[in-house]
């Protein structure tokens, strides 16, 4: 195939020339492909990716527990190219999808999974291979991972996993692991282009763009994160090109509330604290709150991003009491923070600046425990020089 300029992410360079890359087993059995920091994978090393999809034949694609456009994008846009190649592919998520990205089940079917969907217990005894998107740790395919794991059991089933969050656990065949990506839809962007080049035609249509669209611009903050590098600006460019309608996903997407979402934004805004000299900021959603204003959990999605926006905020919390009892818990942070790490003291994990767990007590016991902690965590990040 002719290699044009501009015609692939190989093609555009981010930045640094790339020496290495990094393809290793870890303690287990697992095939971690981690690329050096600060560049994109190339086809050799999707390699053992592209390998495990043209083997498959029956697929599961799944993403996280309280899906986002991110995962439910990338597994939309992975769907179609499977699809095109000739697969049986089912998108079989352990939760609903919100109801701002429902617009995406017309692009690919969606199912969800609870102990009652027959069809979705079906997909996952039949299937040979299972893709995660946009997850790294077993605890996030929520009420799937028992099927998956009794499937790999019999020694049936390829697992691989798609992601950009740090610190994956070991669990899968193949784990791919970017953590310089801005979205899981960058790296399905740039699998996609592998494929192409392995096949010899092209797989992009206006619906796949449009899918990894959403899936890109929902994780830079509509391309306003630091990570979003020149590199992501073309994408975006080359995925508006294919066909991805810019102007209506933003529209279908973050114009879309509810009256009972904007209530609970509402008081939600009112209830929060701003402690330790305004270093971190802490907001608590009891399920009364979510009740009286007649919202729903995926509602408080959009609230976390106001607690960072007082400039003097190093880390903001933002607690959810969830309809069984336990405590949804997210991070977010300024500047060299890893909230990651504060996760992971809780069973959780996620991004630098980024980061989330669920905590099985009681949300007063729970906040209580984490006041404390989050002022140890702040303190130590002093202590050690990593803040001005
Ligand atoms: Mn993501």
């Amino acid at each position: 195939m002719e290699k044009k300029s501009g015609d692939g992410p190989n093609y555009i360079k981010r930045g640094k020339k790339h020496k290495f890359n990094f393809m290793l087993y870890n303690s287990y059995s697992q095939l971690m492909i981690v690329p050096e920091y600060g560049r994109t994978l190339n086809a050799e090393e999707w390699s053992p990716v592209i390998d495990a999809l043209l083997e498959g034949q029956h697929f599961v694609l799944a993403t996280h527990e309280n899906s986002d456009g991110d995962g439910l994008g990338s597994e939309v846009a992975l769907a179609l190219v499977l699809r095109a190649l000739g697969k049986e592919v089912a998108i079989v998520n352990p939760t609903e999808v919100p109801p701002n990205y429902q617009f995406l089940k017309k692009l690919y079917p969606i199912a969800f999974f609870d102990k009652k969907s027959e069809e979705a217990i079906q997909e996952l005894a039949l299937c040979d291979v299972v893709v995660l998107l946009d997850a790294n740790l077993r605890d996030r395919m929520g009420s799937l991972w028992p099927h998956v794991k009794f499937s790999r059991e019999l020694g049936s089933l390829k697992l691989l996993c798609i992601d950009h969050h740090l610190e994956p656990d070991d669990f899968t065949d193949v784990m791919v692991c970017e953590n310089y990506a801005t979205s899981t839809g960058e790296l399905v962007y740039g699998l996609i282009y592998a494929i192409q080049e392995r096949v010899g035609r092209n797989l992009f249509t206006s619906d796949i763009a449009e899918a990894l669209y959403v899936a890109v611009m929902t994780d830079t903050g509509s391309f306003r994160f630091p990570k979003t590098t020149p590199y992501v600006y073309q994408l975006a460019g080359d995925l508006v090109s294919k066909g991805a309608d810019a102007s209506e996903i933003y529209d279908s997407i973050y114009n879309s509330l509810t009256p009972s979402a904007l209530k609970l934004l509402g008081a939600a805004l009112s209830a929060i604290t701003i402690l330790d000299n305004g270093e971190i900021s802490w907001l608590f959603i009891s399920q009364d709150m979510i009740k009286v204003t007649e919202s729903k959990l995926f509602d408080t999605d959009l609230i976390i991003r106001y607690l960072l926006s007082v400039p003097s905020v190093r880390i903001a919390v933002l607690m959810v009491e969830m309809q069984d009892g336990r405590t949804k818990a997210s991070f977010r942070s300024r500047g060299n923070i890893y909230v990651n790490q504060l996760a992971k003291q809780y069973g959780g994990g996620g991004h630098m600046n980024a980061a989330g767990c669920l905590f099985q007590f009681s949300s007063d016991k729970a906040q209580k425990v984490l006041l404390e902690d989050v002022r140890l965590f702040l303190k130590s990040h002093k202590e050690k020089g990593f803040l001005q």
